[in-house]
């Protein structure tokens, strides 16, 4: 296993629109495990691969307690059951340090593919339903602070270029 290097707001790379994940084999799975083990190392509760400089439709998440409960999604896909919002303090891997509120749909049906291609579907509120649209917005090249005022974004972009030109 190995971690990655995560991608930080605002890399253009972070933008790109990813492709389905047509092979579903030993490098698929690999990349998998490597995700989780960025994931856990990083205290993160999602994780999707655009945000490893990986442009495929593939998602990890664990958003248990315990840290025990890790789900992969593969090109998934969601449709909203329950248009009422829903506020949540919303972090990103890929914007460190920052936490702002968000509103999303609370509830939602999503298809998705294991690792092996095989179909699967669940419904989804609370805290998961969040993070399903929080790392499906990455593989549409969306961040949260997208959902945030130009003036927040902007202060947010500009703290993080100078955390990056210090550490460059
Ligand atoms: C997305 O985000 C998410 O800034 C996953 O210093 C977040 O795992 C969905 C993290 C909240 C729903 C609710 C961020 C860790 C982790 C940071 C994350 C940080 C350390 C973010
Ligand atoms: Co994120």
């Amino acid at each position: 296993m190995a971690q990655l290097p995560i991608l930080e707001f605002p890399d253009p790379r972070l933008r790109k629109i990813a492709a389905p994940v047509t092979e579903f084999d030993d490098g698929l799975r690999t990349l998998v495990d490597n995700m989780f083990e960025t994931m856990y190392e990083s205290e993160g509760i999602g994780l999707a691969a655009t945000q490893v400089n990986v442009h495929k439709r593939l998602l990890v998440l664990d958003v248990s307690e315990e840290k025990d409960s890790p789900q992969v999604f593969i090109n998934p896909e969601f449709e909203v059951i329950e248009e009422e919002l829903q506020d949540y303090q919303e972090g990103c891997l890929s914007v460190p340090g920052f936490f702002e509120e968000v509103s999303r749909p609370r509830a939602i049906r999503v298809k998705a593919q294991n690792p092996h291609g095989e179909s699967c579907e669940l419904e989804a509120r609370g805290l998961l339903a969040v993070c399903i649209q929080h790392e499906i917005d990455h593989l549409n090249g969306k961040l949260f602070v997208d959902y945030l005022s130009p003036l927040k974004r902007q202060r947010i972009r500009g703290k993080l270029e100078k955390e990056h030109r210090k550490s460059a």
